[in-house]
């Protein structure tokens, strides 16, 4: 495994590459060209100068999260073929430069949902919380205010002020949607680009829906084992792989992780590795990344990862904040830097153990 750490980029990120490179265990980054709209083609000449920035800091990039897949693409828009030769090109540059996993998403209008950014914990930290009540009771047309006044000025990946802006006209986009249009959508998504990633070698690496749920009564098609059994049965191909989350497929509490470690085997391209804590059904918190801070058991889930051999990047995922830190809600150094050294210990014992 190739311990990383996402990074927004230059402009974008309150923790440098120097902080990150200082991190014991830690030789890459997951990063993107943020500030590009889902849809449109990566240039190379971006792609070669976001690279050498990386690399001219002392660290490789692992992996990009995400290159964003366009409403057009999910809905089967009318844009939808001129996007995807969009993506095509994208991958191309980013196959020529030898990057070679590509995380993305296929959830309906919002990324990941969470009813607060800075809840306070005993500890005095602070972390992202999910309540259903609160989330039941949200005004899509407010949310833009909602999301401005809980993210510390930083612009939150999915809820950038221009998506925010047009929310109306995209909850319009997916109103008579279901699930099975949707699955359509991406597995015709998926065998077009299949040539691309063959040619190159990328591994496309779908992030699970977050929360696990449908929520605003949009469609939700990754959320436990039995998607990524449809999944691999629609397009069984190894470019097809996936993001093991365990944050966002363990919102719910019956996925059992180390069972959907184990199914999905080497079709796991890339790991976000974090803790949970449930409060109640209806409500739970980010924690610590150890075992103990939270509801999940990051022993059993680092096993199964050494178990069937997983070998890309994997990364410590939303952080506490702590120790006065100001920056993205999720995304701070401190937290994340221990969650690092939390797990790189886990799996050094792990690999002596056995
Ligand atoms: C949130 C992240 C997601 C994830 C995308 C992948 O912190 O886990 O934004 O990057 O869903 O496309």
């Amino acid at each position: 495994m190739k311990m990383t750490l996402r990074w927004y980029g230059p402009g974008y990120d309150s923790v440098s590459l120097q902080q990150i490179r200082q991190i014991p265990g830690v030789h890459g980054v997951i990063t993107t060209l943020y500030g590009t709209q889902p849809g449109e083609a990566w240039e190379a000449r971006e792609i070669r100068e976001i690279k050498k920035t990386v690399e001219d800091a002392g660290l490789t990039i692992a992996g990009i999260e995400s290159v964003n897949v366009s409403d057009a693409i999910k809905t089967a828009g009318p844009d939808r073929d001129m996007h995807i030769e969009n993506y095509i090109k994208t991958l191309q540059n980013l196959g020529e430069e030898g990057i070679d996993m590509v995380c993305y998403n296929f959830m309906p209008v919002f990324d990941w949902t969470r009813s607060e950014l800075a809840r306070v914990r005993a500890d005095g930290s602070t972390v992202l919380a999910y309540n259903q009540d609160v989330i039941d009771k949200l005004d899509p047309d407010h949310m833009k205010e909602s999301i401005a006044s809980m993210s510390n000025g930083f612009i939150m990946p999915g809820w950038e002020p221009e998506r925010l802006d047009g929310l109306k006209e995209l909850f319009d986009l997916y109103r008579d949607m279901d699930s099975d249009t949707l699955f359509e959508n991406l597995i015709y998504f998926l065998k077009a680009i299949g040539p691309v990633c063959e040619k190159y070698g990328i591994k496309m690496a779908i992030h699970p829906d977050d929360p696990a749920w449908p929520i605003f009564g949009l469609p939700r098609i990754i959320t436990g084992l039995d998607s990524y059994k449809r999944l691999f049965t629609a397009l069984d191909k190894p470019y097809n792989g996936i993001t093991l989350c365990t944050g966002s497929l363990g919102t719910n509490p019956k996925n059992d992780l180390v069972e959907i470690i184990r199914y999905a085997g080497d079709r796991i391209a890339f790991a976000h590795v974090r803790n949970l804590k449930y409060n109640s059904e209806r409500d739970f918190e980010e924690a610590a990344h150890l075992s103990s801070d939270g509801s999940m058991d990051m022993y059993a889930i680092m096993k199964a990862l050494y178990d069937v051999k997983f070998e890309g990047p994997i990364r410590p995922d939303h952080g506490r904040m702590i120790w006065g830190e100001e920056a993205m809600p999720g995304y701070g150094l401190y937290d994340r830097a221990l969650g690092t050294q939390y797990l790189l210990g886990l799996l050094e014992a792990i690999g002596k153990g056995n």
